[in-house]
């Protein structure tokens, strides 16, 4: 039995990189799942709150998340579709872990060292200054073991950005394995959980691609989002940063946009690289970005026609919502019962 978990921030609406890179694969392992597979798909807005959010929008995000949810095609009937923060074993399993994991493993985590690079010593400019950082920020990778851990997850699908969390978990789930085993238990309590990647794994910025497209980057041409219309993926392409080197190659390390608007396209076309690279060969830059607006719009046309149909039904979503909670609430009860019962606060 596979128990598949992934989640999502409520912090704007996802782009090309979330759905390319992470949630096509949610939709496959639910159309490729057998009868007794467990899938839980989560909104996760705890994690959210490690960087300033506006209340009233945070709320609209959250709920256009759900929605978009099932409008990329997940069905509520068979996996359980969910907000974290409407489930209580969330932030408990997350304080316990945190117990365990020492502040030197978080350290390590590159994202932190990304966030703390940004952050400089106003007094001395070379000097980094993690006085200025929440500690959510240092942390919340170990709210991603918990939210992974509390349903025992088998199969974890996300991004390629997400493999040193992922690795991050399994060290915890060992380390809990380790400290609280029972003299006559078989199997270790946490299985370790593998990670499920897309074929594209990671899209990169449209205007700055040497790193990830983003929903919180400050420039708004630098993602597709899924809700973007026909004009507006133009635009967007048409604007894409890419190189002044006749012709089209997929050289990543050279020419990391022009190998972006490849990966883009032969994801969207669902056509292996190698043969969109044969195919487009001679293009100028211009008639690539045009196929690929073309091959995006051809990709999202529906998930966008459905979001907009499914945010006006907010009863709908609200009922989603509720039976979601209360199905993933009772498998993490479940498991806080036994941690509880091991950890010696039962
Ligand atoms: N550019 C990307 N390429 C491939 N996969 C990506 N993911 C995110 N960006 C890319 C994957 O999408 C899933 C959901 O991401 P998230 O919302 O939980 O957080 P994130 O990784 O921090 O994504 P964003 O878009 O950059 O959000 P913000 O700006 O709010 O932090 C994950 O599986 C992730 O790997």
């Amino acid at each position: 039995k596979r128990v598949v978990l992934s989640g999502i921030q409520p912090t704007g609406v996802p782009h090309l990189g979330n759905y390319l890179g992470a949630m096509t694969n949610w939709v496959r392992l639910e159309r490729t799942s057998s009868p007794q597979d467990e899938l839980l798909y989560t909104v996760v807005g705890w994690h959210a709150l490690t960087l300033p959010q506006d209340p009233k929008a945070l709320m609209e995000s959250r709920i256009d998340m759900l929605a978009t949810l099932l409008a990329i095609g997940l069905d509520p009937k068979r996996s359980v579709i969910f907000h974290q923060d409407q489930v209580r074993g969330h932030t408990e399993l997350a304080w316990i872990l945190s117990c365990l994991t020492p502040v030197g493993w978080l350290r390590r985590m590159t994202t932190w060292k990304s966030r703390l690079a940004t952050s400089r010593n106003a007094n001395d400019e070379s000097e980094v200054d993690e006085s200025l950082l929440n500690a959510g920020l240092l942390t919340y990778p170990v709210l991603q073991a918990a939210d992974i851990l509390l349903y025992k997850a088998t199969h974890v699908p996300v991004g390629d950005d997400q493999t040193q969390h992922l690795q991050l978990t399994r060290d915890i789930a060992d380390h809990f394995n380790r400290t609280f085993k029972q003299p006559h238990q078989k199997h270790p309590y946490f299985p370790l959980p593998t990670q499920v990647d897309t074929p594209t794994k990671r899209i990169l910025s449209l205007k700055d691609p040497s790193s990830k497209m983003s929903k919180s980057a400050p420039d708004i041409k630098s993602r597709i989002l899924l809700t973007d219309t026909a004009p507006q993926i133009q635009t967007k392409l048409r604007s894409a940063v890419t190189d002044s080197i006749h012709g089209i190659t997929f050289d990543p390390v050279n020419r990391p946009g022009i190998s972006n608007l490849l990966t883009i396209l032969s994801a969207c076309s669902e056509e292996p690289i190698e043969q969109v690279v044969e195919r487009c060969r001679d293009y100028g830059h211009a008639q690539l970005k045009t196929e690929v607006a073309d091959a995006v719009e051809e990709m999202v046309r529906e998930p966008r026609e459905k979001f907009e149909r499914l945010r006006k039904e907010r009863g709908y979503l609200e009922q989603v919502a509720k039976e979601g909670a209360e199905k993933a609430g009772e498998k993490a009860e479940k498991t806080m019962n036994e941690v509880r019962k091991l950890i010696g606060l039962a």
